[in-house]
């Protein structure tokens, strides 16, 4: 592996800083340590929220537009170096370089986004009830907003919510995953870059970052100064992360976990149909919150589909990720590896034929597996749980009301979609009546959003939202301001009060 030091370097981050603690920062690649970081303790973080608190105080009184500035320097900052920062994220996450390189493209177009929007914070003007009154929205900042981010996104979830937190004059506390601890410092060192050319009305302290594991995280959501918390990751933490919040009565986006269904039916062009499910179930080794897990395919078209699904299930090049032509990179760790092969063997006791799945050994620790396809006789209980690694389960359908009915049984909510060329059959899919997703897709697998619509999903997801449409007010608070321009005092509802 290269030196760590001088790629971070490049990116205009000191590690040096960072280094000589016994927090291991280790590539999925190879399994191997690239450096030790020290973990910061529950005073950092208090001492980082305070200064993100006093910099907000000052980001508040910036105009909107002004506060755009900045997500479009930053934005310069993340084309220029796109490439050393798309390939830090594959040697953090393991994911293929191209993958690496989408998310960082993806900084920059919810940065784009946010430049936009730095100038339509818009409110509305609502008819008063009362002569010489009007109503009107004012949409002001919140305060400190934390960000949670898990390993598999490591820089773009922290950006959909930080331009937008940004741009709405809000300082950001981030806590990234311990194992992606290395692309947080240098989108730190990258943004710290566009602050020095903003000029002086930026406040030191407006951007933070913190290092460490759940301590750190706790330390963040328990804080009284955080507006705030957005988080992505497990249910698990979710569940943690909103009792937490509701105890002190803070905010909460969260976006947790999924377990995405693809139907195809019998019109679905199987050529497309084929390639989106590839995409999705084994695009980064199955570790998005999107990834396909649950395919439903009609009786009539199952044994034409899935014999061209093995073949190119058959076909992917599993490998090492930094090099051109893998498709399928190792699973974050031994742990991942483990929660798979206990995934399958439940799928196996179900009923279920397993095709792949074992493991390759490609370079030294890292833990490659071949995608499993796992063909089931029913919507068995192991399906009900998202497993984050490339394991999709196939289940045939008759009618369309039944495929949506196993859709929608399962307990999580975020992205699904159908394969189908019928226009009453997309529609029904999309209605009241059919997925009971945050995203349904028509003729496009549940994975790879574009950061313009609001992501999230529903049930054990957690019902937040995130990225693009209206997603920004959950960054800042609502005024609602009623202003007399008469010389009376009309009360509302008709009351009369005279003293
Ligand atoms: C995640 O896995 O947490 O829609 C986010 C997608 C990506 C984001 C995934 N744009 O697959």
């Amino acid at each position: 592996m290269e030196n760590i030091t001088s790629l971070l370097g490049t990116l205009g981050a000191d590690l040096t800083q960072y280094q000589g603690g016994d927090l291991a920062s280790v590539t999925p690649i190879t399994g191997e340590t690239l450096t030790q970081l020290r973990a910061d303790t529950a005073a950092d973080v208090a001492d980082r929220i305070a200064q993100a608190e006093r910099a907000f105080r000052q980001w508040r009184t910036v105009p909107a537009p002004r506060r755009g500035e900045l997500i479009r320097l930053f934005a310069e900052e993340l084309r220029a170096h796109k490439a050393d920062l798309g390939r830090l994220v594959t040697i953090e996450s393991g994911k293929i370089l191209q993958e690496g390189m989408g998310e960082v493209q993806e900084m920059i177009d919810i940065c784009d986004f946010a430049v936009g929007l730095s100038r339509q914070l818009y409110g509305l003007t609502i008819a008063s009830e009362r002569p010489g009154h009007r109503m009107m929205e004012t949409w002001h900042p919140l305060g400190v907003i934390g960000v949670i981010s898990a390993f598999n996104f490591p820089v773009a979830v922290w950006s959909w919510n930080a331009a937008l937190a940004f741009v709405c004059g809000n300082s950001v506390v981030w806590k990234p995953s311990e194992k992606t601890p290395l692309t947080a410092i240098a989108v730190q060192a990258l943004f710290d870059k566009a602050m020095t050319r903003f000029g002086s009305d930026a406040p030191q302290g407006l951007s933070q970052h913190l290092i460490g594991g759940q301590e750190c995280g706790r330390a963040l959501v328990d804080d009284a100064h955080v507006a705030l918390v957005s988080a992505t990751g497990s249910t698990r933490m979710g569940r943690a992360v909103a009792q937490a919040c509701a105890r002190r009565l803070a905010r909460a986006i969260l976006e947790l976990g999924g377990n995405n269904g693809m139907i195809v039916a019998p019109s679905a062009d199987l050529e497309l149909a084929i390639r989106a499910i590839v995409f999705s179930a084994v695009g980064t080794a199955g570790q998005r919150c999107t990834s396909l897990r649950r395919l439903f395919v009609q009786e009539d078209i199952y044994d034409s589909l899935l014999p061209r699904l093995k073949k190119a299930y058959a076909s992917l090049a599993v490998g090492n990720p930094l090099e051109q032509g893998t498709l399928v990179g190792p699973l974050i760790d031994a742990h991942a590896f483990d929660a798979m092969q206990e995934a399958l063997a439940h799928a196996h006791a179900e009923g279920g034929t397993v095709h792949g799945g074992e493991r390759i050994e490609i370079a030294g620790g890292g833990h490659y597996v071949r995608p499993a396809l796992v063909e089931m006789p029913a919507q068995t209980g192991v399906m009900h749980h998202e497993t984050f690694a490339p394991i999709l389960y196939v289940v045939r359908y008759r009618m369309l009301e039944q495929a949506i009915e196993w859709h929608n049984a399962v307990p999580q909510g975020l992205s699904s979609s159908i394969f189908t060329s019928d226009m009453r059959e997309a529609e029904v899919f999309m209605s009241s009546v059919g997925s009971d997703c945050g995203i349904a897709n028509v003729n496009i697998g549940p994975s790879g959003a574009e950061i313009g619509g609001a992501f999230g999903g529903e049930k054990e997801t957690g019902g937040g939202r995130e990225s693009g449409s209206d997603a920004w007010k959950a960054y800042m608070r609502r005024a609602t301001n009623t202003i007399n321009y008469s010389r009376a005092l009309p009360l509302a509802q008709g009351i009369s009060f005279d003293i």
